[in-house]
């Protein structure tokens, strides 16, 4: 399971105040925080009010690389801020995101070549995220054929099927998961999956239990990583159970501790 701390993130308040005002403290403390909890990526986005995202961008992963050297997750619409950033990785990174819209693909796919990342792409398009997972799954297999056309690697390609807030789109959750289950027969190799875990709890009570809910059920329907809380520790427990159950992992009586400690 490939983790990505969500976390540094202007969605959340004391992040979205650090970026403006350009304080390196809050991006650091949780760049440590992340990779001591055990993230593989950090995501990393400068919210949605930022009004110079190239700079923005640009600040945040050179403040970010300053403490962690956890590979980063470049979280932004605005493709110019992706590449800036990119230019800046000390290691491969990870695009976050491009949708199955025809211009974005051939921006964002050669872009992803050229700088060996990995490169999550969005089951939607110009008109929005599709209910059903066959429409769900037919955006997946066009960036299925893009990765293809453009020399990209399929195992690079991680699949994003997205899931929305349970309180608002509760019929989406089913089809999210077959989604997952339907693009690991699309090609060979199959691209990975990835959820962007905590949008299902957005606005609902319970959100630990919903988010850890959900993860383990999309780890059964085959998803290989998730932007999440690698803070929450019952959220790993949740994980390290789930691998032993699907016998992704060999059972020692220390496995909770033994999935912990791993990449320390
Ligand atoms: N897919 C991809 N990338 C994504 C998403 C996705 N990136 C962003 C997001 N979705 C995943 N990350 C988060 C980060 C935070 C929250 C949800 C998803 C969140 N934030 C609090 C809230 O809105 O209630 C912020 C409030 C606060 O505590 O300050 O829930 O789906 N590829």
């Amino acid at each position: 399971m490939i983790l990505i701390g969500e976390r540094i993130n202007g969605m959340f308040k004391d992040i979205r105040r650090a970026v403006k005002r350009r304080d390196p403290e809050p991006v650091r403390e949780w760049a440590i925080k992340q990779g001591t909890a055990g993230a593989d990526y950090l995501d990393v986005n400068v919210g949605p009010a930022s009004d110079a995202p190239v700079e923005a961008m640009t600040w945040l992963v050179e403040t970010v690389q300053e403490v962690s050297d956890v590979p980063l997750c470049l979280d932004s619409t605005n493709y110019d801020a992706i590449e800036a950033g990119l230019k800046l990785c000390k290691k491969p990174a990870m695009i976050n995101s491009c949708p199955a819209d025809r211009p974005k693909v051939e921006r964002v796919f050669p872009m992803a070549r050229d700088y060996g990342a990995k490169l999550i792409g969005l089951t939607m398009d110009q008109k929005g995220i599709p209910k059903d997972s066959d429409a769900r799954s037919a955006l997946a297999m066009e960036l299925v054929a893009a990765a293809d056309e453009f020399g990209f690697p399929l195992e690079d390609l991680l699949i994003d099927p997205l899931i929305l807030p349970v309180n608002v789109a509760q019929d989406h959750a089913v089809e999210v998961l077959n989604t997952i289950r339907t693009v690991k027969m699309l090609s060979s190799p199959p691209p990975k999956t990835v959820l962007g875990l905590s949008n299902v709890s957005q606005n609902a009570v319970h959100r630990s239990l919903v988010n850890r809910v959900f993860m383990v059920m999309a780890m059964e329907a085959g998803l290989d990583a998730a932007i999440l809380d690698v803070d929450d520790e019952e959220m790993l427990d949740c994980i390290a159970t789930a691998r032993i159950l699907l016998n992704q992992e060999i059972y020692a009586e220390s496995y909770l501790n033994v999935f912990k400690s791993r990449g320390q």
